[in-house]
């Protein structure tokens, strides 16, 4: 770790853009640092990973962090970015997400440090008892609205079809108040965030000056995307989420490990505690040997472990391993059903694997696996048939209920990974 926050987030690649004096301030000081997050939904994303990260970082070289969850401007909701209005959501629905936001975030955060314990707050608390009147005049009057309409997040729905609600208009005051009640309160010097939030938090950084004469920074990260520009955690199969409901250990842990060779260091220094020196050894070792993945497997380790913990990683590993013929006994229906979302499968009525059960041989007819029960037999006896990716030594062996995960589920393969899914109903 180089002793230079700002040095160590250039190389990292997480500067994308920050107001003048940053660099040094970070140098010469230990500083309040905040990020927001709106409760937009019950569960943070891949997407917000690096923001989260970064603010974990600022607290490993001595800064504080506070986590600001967004309980007041969630009410509202930020155009940054955005190219429709939002629907805004309930009371009801910001509060719960709040709940579940803040314990995300509390995760990644250490509350216990000695000098600079991290904080989550929730700006409901000064934003809902804010007067219409006092905003207008001690907020409002700071910001001429040519000021505001020359804003990214403003001027591309005043160009666009759809245009932007007054609502809407206004988040960059709401956020830019924040962060002159965190000044104000908790001495907070610096807002960070994703590059869309720029506009927001230079609106903040404007405010305090004007208000308090004094400097205030903002540090933006970059949008991160995959080597061909597409949204990194949207994918063919929908968001990937930091919620163990929304996105299984499992899946979250093959995303890791699917990422092409262009991006796989970068994530490593994005997302990772790995040092510059582990993440230079697997540069060499993805150079030399790219069928290996050892920077892909790293990655979706490191990952998995962080959000999930150790005992959901062995689990997403030993299910990753299911594939390659690892052991099945001991594992859920529901991890099964995971595992092979993408195998070919088929129906079978339960009342075939009552009593003595099914031949092996009419199973691998039935379900194409093989073209003949004649052929079946051949397959059997070569020792290339697995239940259960147990070898089948036996051309009059028969599946039961019993072998069946859970009484629903068998696993049949063919060869080495010519695997088909029995669904028993
Ligand atoms: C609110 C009040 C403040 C300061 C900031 C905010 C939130 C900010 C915003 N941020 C994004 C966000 O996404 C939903 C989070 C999870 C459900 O909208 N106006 O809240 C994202 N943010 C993290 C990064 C971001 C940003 O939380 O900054 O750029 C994504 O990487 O989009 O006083």
């Amino acid at each position: 770790m180089t002793q230079n926050v700002f040095e160590e987030f250039k190389w990292r690649g997480l500067i994308y853009d920050h107001t003048e004096g940053l660099p040094d301030l970070l140098a010469e000081e230990k500083v309040t640092v905040y990020i927001g997050f709106d409760p937009t939904s019950d569960s943070l994303q891949v997407g917000n990973l690096l923001a989260l990260m970064g603010l974990a970082r600022m607290q490993r070289f001595g800064h504080t962090p506070i986590a600001v969850a967004g309980g007041g401007t969630g009410m509202i909701g930020d155009p940054s970015g955005k190219s429709q209005e939002r629907q805004l959501l309930s009371y009801e629905a910001v509060e719960a997400n709040v709940e579940s936001i803040k314990e995300q975030l509390a995760h990644f955060l250490d509350f216990e440090a000695r000098d600079n314990p991290a904080q989550v707050v929730n700006n409901a608390s000064w934003l809902m008892p804010l007067s219409m009147m006092d905003f207008l005049r001690d907020v409002g009057k700071h910001f001429t609205v040519n000021y505001m309409v020359a804003k990214d997040s403003v001027k591309s729905r005043l160009s666009g079809e759809e245009g932007i609600s007054y609502t809407e208009f206004s988040y960059m005051l709401l956020q830019a108040y924040d962060f002159l009640h965190l000044f104000e309160h908790h001495g907070c010097k610096v807002q960070a965030g994703g590059s869309d939030q720029w506009g927001n938090i230079t609106a903040g950084v404007e405010l305090i000056r004007r208000v308090r004469g004094e400097r205030a920074y903002g540090l933006v990260y970059p949008l991160v995307t995959t080597d061909d520009g597409a949204k990194l955690g949207k994918t063919a199969q929908g968001t990937i989420w930091l919620s163990a409901e929304r996105t299984s250990p499992y899946q979250f842990y093959q995303f890791w490990l699917n990422q092409d060779d262009a991006d796989v260091i970068n994530y490593l220094k994005y997302f990772t505690w790995l040092t510059r020196d582990e993440i230079e050894g697997l540069a060499q070792k993805l150079a030399a040997h790219p069928e290996r993945r050892d920077a892909q497997r790293t990655l979706a380790q490191e990952m998995t472990r962080m959000v999930h913990g150790k005992m959901a990683l062995f689990k997403a590993e030993q299910a990753a391993e299911v594939l390659f013929g690892g052991e099945i006994a001991g594992l859920t229906a529901a991890e099964i059903q995971e595992i092979f979302a993408d195998a070919p499968s088929s129906r079978q009525p339960k009342s075939a694997f009552e009593g003595e059960g099914m031949p092996v041989v009419d199973l691998l007819a039935e379900t194409g696996l093989a073209r003949s029960k004649g052929q079946a037999r051949r397959l059997v006896e070569g020792g290339g048939v697995y239940v259960n990716n147990q070898r089948v030594g036996d051309v009059e062996q028969s599946v039961a209920l019993d072998d069946a995960i859970e009484g629903r589920f068998v696993v049949l393969r063919r060869g080495k990974k010519t695997y088909h899914l029995v669904r028993i109903e």
